[in-house]
């Protein structure tokens, strides 16, 4: 009970008195992805599979300290300078080919779980050096990417370098819904005077023992406006560490694309680290809902919750 004031104290909070929009909240459509500054962009699958077979992606490996918001900045090894890193999409049966520049003080790589291929080619590559992967993906789905350089690829993907590669299906148009990219990651560094977090505590890496935990990288977020009947389609990411339980507050999950599989009427799903889902839900009526990680909900002061506003910009749909 109490956490369920707690999320209505927090989704709320979001919201401007009066029935204005809220501010930093999405425009509401009935299709697409979420457009907010703080979730990775998203083509989707119709742009994606429409355009041309072959995709190329270039990832620049740079260390920037970034604002996790709530006053919290990390120094982070990145792809892109961003936290998580861009989202790549692809389409089934698209040739892929991911370069990898590195502006960094060290050795990286990349290791995207959607390609079947030799991890020779991962890398790492040095410092000012460059590498590049090419591979067909021939397997729909959400799946994690990140570095790989050898002994030290922990370190590396707990300093911030990993991301999302989404394998679209190219045959079976998905249902029209409101999507987004859900990556969710730690962060293993206590915060000095400034709230500066100034970088990766070895230590508490190899204890798995995250000081926050982040959705796309973030302590705060904007609310999607959405509207009752809309199904909303999240690509789910699990950089860990743990498995994060995938819930939504106030639904059922309808569907949930584990691999090939399919699940319906799920109330939490298992996303272990490493691993990636895709899960579906409706707005059943006008409220509040909340996408958690139901087994770090300790951490829901600090921003671990997506929050959906179906209220119409009334407290509860009521006028
Ligand atoms: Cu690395």
């Amino acid at each position: 009970m109490r956490i369920h004031m707690l999320l209505g104290g927090l989704v709320l909070s979001t919201m401007t008195a009066g029935c204005a929009t809220p501010e930093g909240a999405t425009s509401s459509s009935n299709r697409g992805p979420f457009v907010a500054p703080d979730v990775p962009v998203l083509a989707g699958q119709t742009a994606t599979c429409a355009g041309p077979r072959e995709k190329s992606f270039t990832l620049e490996t740079r260390e920037v300290t970034v604002e996790l918001g709530m006053g919290v900045k990390f120094s982070a090894w990145t792809y892109n300078g961003k936290l998580p890193g861009p989202t790549l999409e692809a389409c089934e049966g698209d040739r892929v080919k991911i370069t990898i520049t590195n502006h960094a003080g060290t050795s990286h790589g990349l290791d995207s779980h959607a390609l079947r291929t030799d991890t020779m080619h991962f890398g790492p590559v040095g410092p000012n050096g460059s590498m590049t992967i090419e591979k067909t993906v021939d397997t729909p789905g959400a799946f994690m990417y990140h570095c790989a350089s050898g002994p030290v690829t922990d370190l590396h993907i707990k300093s911030g370098l990993s991301g999302a590669m989404i394998v679209y299906p190219r045959n079976q148009p998905l249902r029209p819904a409101r999507e987004l990219v859900v990556v969710e990651s730690g962060v293993y560094g206590d915060r000095d005077a400034t709230g500066l977090i100034p970088g990766t505590d070895p230590v508490r890496v190899q204890k798995n023992d995250p000081s926050l935990m982040m959705f796309n990288g973030r302590l705060e977020h904007s609310t999607f406006t959405v509207a009752p009947g809309d199904l909303v389609r999240a690509y789910v990411v699990n950089v860990g560490p743990g498995v994060s339980a995938i819930h939504v507050m106030g639904t059922i999950l309808d569907t949930v694309h584990d691999g090939a599989s399919q699940l319906h009427d799920v109330q939490t799903f298992g996303v272990p680290p490493g691993s990636g889902a895709i899960v579906e839900f409706k707005i059943p009526e006008p409220g509040m809902y909340g996408l958690v990680d139901h087994d770090r909900l300790s951490y829901l002061p600090f921003g671990m919750v997506l929050s959906f506003d179906a209220t119409g910009g009334h407290p509860h749909g009521t006028m």
